[in-house]
């Protein structure tokens, strides 16, 4: 086991990361940028370090900064978090040619993983079911057309290098398909500095569901259920919940089976989530994120599983704490991202915190790093916070997550949660019926954050 983990992170992630350190007995390093230096998880490591100023490509994403804190202080492993450096093949393997474990999967598995073409064809190959398209990255119209017509329009225009929706045309008739191609790839090339693309059936009104695995990287790995993550705005997560109410225990078992067992084929490490879009009771692979989520604590919250202490056990050589026939999936849970953000305009709300009251009660976790006092710096992600619930059912799960709301109370800053007050009373949100596309109708139609 690490002797002491250096945490490349900040925010509710780093102090979330340093907790299943102090549990596991490692001792912790606390990096942080100038912006930092008063952050709860530089308050609570053993030591911390500051490794430069507030830009993230000077400071946290500032990777020999980074082995140098290692060496000043002997760290022997580095958690990333999520965000930053937790899915840069390069860093891994810097780390590993200094000697410095990283706590995360084997570098080719970050790198096929982060090329949508080679993670699909992967998934593909190890019997994951995908969306229909093409085989690999399209090199001219012709070929594209000559896809496209096999899938029947609407197409989906994919950049390889995307993900987080950058770089996606639609093309609902041949037609649109030259323009969306160029279009695809002129901002993938400006995006990502690759123009590649690809071809997939475009789903008109899925949901977005994950499923969370974990492997020893020796040939076993399990899966911790599935996460329901489809209302989203702009791409970004807004309320996640396990397990989806779209789902019954067979379409769970027979999914979480057929991810467990590609991990297992793959030898994959870590801690690792498969994203799927479902629709008409068909799951379609899109993407695997090789890091923890930001939605984590849903899973554990249902299986009482810790993922990061999985993950710091898996990078120290152990094996898994749990087998699959071990999982037990208990009651329901829901998180709610609580951005210092204006309800309505979604405008950045940096600033000093004058007042912060967060819920408590049975089944209340409120993952964050913020206190009365703290200033929200204007560098980073908007993220206050993460409120998760849980209940033995779903209705309980709504009526504790409508009472945190109303108790959570924090001045000096706007944020998102009169959204979720609403959210919460909505009858859609109530009865679990809603796609990727319902946040946005709802924002769009003026459904606003009243309560
Ligand atoms: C899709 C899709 C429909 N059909 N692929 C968006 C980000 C990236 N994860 C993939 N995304 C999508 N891929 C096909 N073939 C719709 C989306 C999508 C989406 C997916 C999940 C959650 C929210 C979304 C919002 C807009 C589009």
């Amino acid at each position: 086991m690490f002797d002491k983990i250096l945490i490349a992170n900040r925010g509710e992630i780093a102090l979330r990361i340093l907790r299943a350190c102090k549990e596991l007995g490692i001792a912790t390093v606390a990096v942080h940028s100038t912006a930092d230096s008063d952050a709860m998880h530089v308050r609570l490591a053993d030591e911390s370090v500051c490794i430069g100023p507030p830009p993230a490509r000077e400071s946290y994403l500032n990777i020999p900064a980074l082995i140098a804190a290692c060496e000043i202080t002997g760290a022997d492993a580095i958690h990333p978090g999520y965000g930053f450096l937790s899915e840069n093949a390069r860093f891994a393997e810097v780390l590993g040619h200094h000697g410095i474990a990283f706590i995360g999967p084997k570098p080719e598995h970050i790198r096929v993983m982060g090329d949508k073409i080679e993670a699909k064809r992967t998934a593909r190959r190890l019997g994951i079911p995908c969306v229909p398209g093409s085989d690999g990255g399209i090199t001219d119209d012709g070929e594209a057309k000559r896809v496209a017509a096999g899938i029947g329009y609407p197409v989906l225009v994919k950049a390889a290098s995307g993900g987080g929706g950058r770089g996606m045309k639609v093309a609902r008739t041949e037609d649109d398909l030259s323009d969306a191609l160029a279009t695809a790839r002129a901002e993938a090339k400006a995006a990502f500095g690759d123009d590649s693309v690809y071809l997939e059936k475009f789903l008109e009104a899925p949901r977005h569901i994950e499923v969370q695995v974990l492997g020893d990287g020796l040939g076993d790995a399990i899966h911790l259920g599935e996460r329901d993550c489809s209302l989203q705005r702009r791409h970004q997560k807004v309320w996640e919940e396990a397990p989806s109410p779209a789902l019954n225990d067979v379409e769970r078992a027979e999914i979480g089976g057929v991810v467990a067992d590609a991990m297992k084929g793959l030898g994959y490490a870590g801690a690792g989530t498969v994203e799927f879009l479902h629709e008409d009771g068909r799951f379609y692979f899109i993407e695997m994120n090789t890091r923890v989520q930001v939605e984590h604590p849903v899973t554990e919250m249902i299986t009482g599983i810790d993922i990061v202490n999985e993950q710091i056990r898996i990078a120290s050589g152990s094996p898994l704490s749990v087998r699959q026939d071990e999982v037990r999936f208990q009651g329901h849970a829901i998180e709610c991202r609580i951005n210092a953000e204006h309800p309505a305009t979604f405008r950045p709300s940096p600033g000093l915190i004058t007042y912060f009251h967060p819920p408590g009660g049975l089944g209340v976790r409120v993952d964050s790093a913020a206190y009365q006092g703290y200033r929200i710096p204007p560098n980073y992600d908007s993220l206050i916070g993460k409120l998760i619930v849980h209940g033995r059912t779903r209705n309980e799960c709504l009526m504790r997550l409508r009472r945190s709301l109303d108790e959570f109370i924090v001045e000096g800053v706007e944020t998102t949660l009169p959204l979720f007050r609403t959210l919460v009373r909505d009858a859609d949100i109530q009865n679990g019926a809603y796609d990727i596309h319902w946040l946005e109708s709802f924002l769009a139609a003026g459904g606003e954050a009243t309560a």
